[in-house]
């Protein structure tokens, strides 16, 4: 039996991809995170993001805040040269990052072009790929823990989620082949699949106020989730708790998808 762990992430360090502001399901990892005792490094995209993440990051002593554009490899190699400077290892990567373009995100799916299919694509399901071969040799002998984020939308059609369903298939089906290429090196890689919450995600999304309402209506709980909930979980699944769960998905939707109608 385990005693209960007052700071597990001790000596640990993580990387967080996709905080945007302090609604940011990746800031409440971040947070639960630095609760359990983690050093801290963020990426943010862009001036706009870089005045949103700083002052969030530096409340949590990160070591580095640096910028990323997942769809440029030079900028991956630069941020885990950075990362292994500074650090000379790391333990848990967090990855929290989608983007489809918003006319993809409503109307027919049969609609979505090559060029949508193709972002979508690329920020939403290859950027784990492409970050997951960075960190591997960096948490060499560390145990590390990979995590990203999903929605149910991957699993069973939601309308308007449409390519960004697609892309969280794939994503899904990665965090698989992930863990599976991992394993030997004793990297964990799960998913997840969060129930909605309003963040910036979420903003400009049609309708995403009456889907809120319609989400807590039809979950076993009555109730929808908060970006806590994420972060709680996330702090399971990085804890040594944990230690024998790769490939999964987990849900944090108040019991949502065992729903049929
Ligand atoms: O994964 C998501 C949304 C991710 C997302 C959000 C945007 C908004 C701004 C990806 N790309 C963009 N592109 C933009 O230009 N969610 C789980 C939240 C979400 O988005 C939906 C949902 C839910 C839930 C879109 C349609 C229907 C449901």
């Amino acid at each position: 039996m385990h005693n209960l762990v007052l700071k597990p992430f001790e000596g640990k360090k993580a990387l967080i991809l996709g905080v945007a502001n302090e609604r940011s399901l990746a800031w409440s990892i971040a947070q639960h995170l630095y609760q359990g005792g983690a050093r801290l490094a963020f990426t943010y995209q862009g001036e706009a993001l870089e005045r949103r993440v700083r002052p969030l990051a530096e409340s949590v002593q990160a070591d580095i805040i640096y910028p990323c554009n997942v769809s440029e490899d030079s900028h991956l190699d630069s941020l885990f040269a950075e990362i292994k400077n500074q650090w000379g290892g790391m333990d848990i990567l967090i990855h929290s990052v989608a983007f489809a373009n918003k006319e993809d995100l409503e109307g027919r799916f049969v609609h979505t072009s090559r060029e949508g299919f193709r972002i979508a694509m690329d920020i939403s399901a290859f950027s784990l790929i492409a970050t997951a071969r960075r960190a591997e040799p960096l948490m060499e002998g560390r145990e590390g823990s990979i995590i990203t984020l999903s929605y149910y939308g991957a699993q069973k059609v939601v309308p308007n989620y449409n390519i960004m369903g697609v892309a969280k298939a794939a994503l899904e089906a990665s965090v698989r082949y992930l863990a599976y290429d991992l394993g030997p090196k004793k990297i964990r890689v799960n998913a997840i699949s969060a129930g909605p919450v309003k963040t910036l995600a979420a903003a400009g999304i049609k309708n995403f106020k009456s889907m809120l309402a319609a989400s807590e209506e039809k979950t076993p709980l009555h109730e929808n989730i908060s970006a806590d909930d994420v972060g709680s979980l996330s702090a399971f699944l990085c804890s040594s708790y944990a230690k024998h769960i790769t490939g999964s998905t987990l849900y944090v939707d108040s019991g949502a998808h065992i729903m049929g109608v």
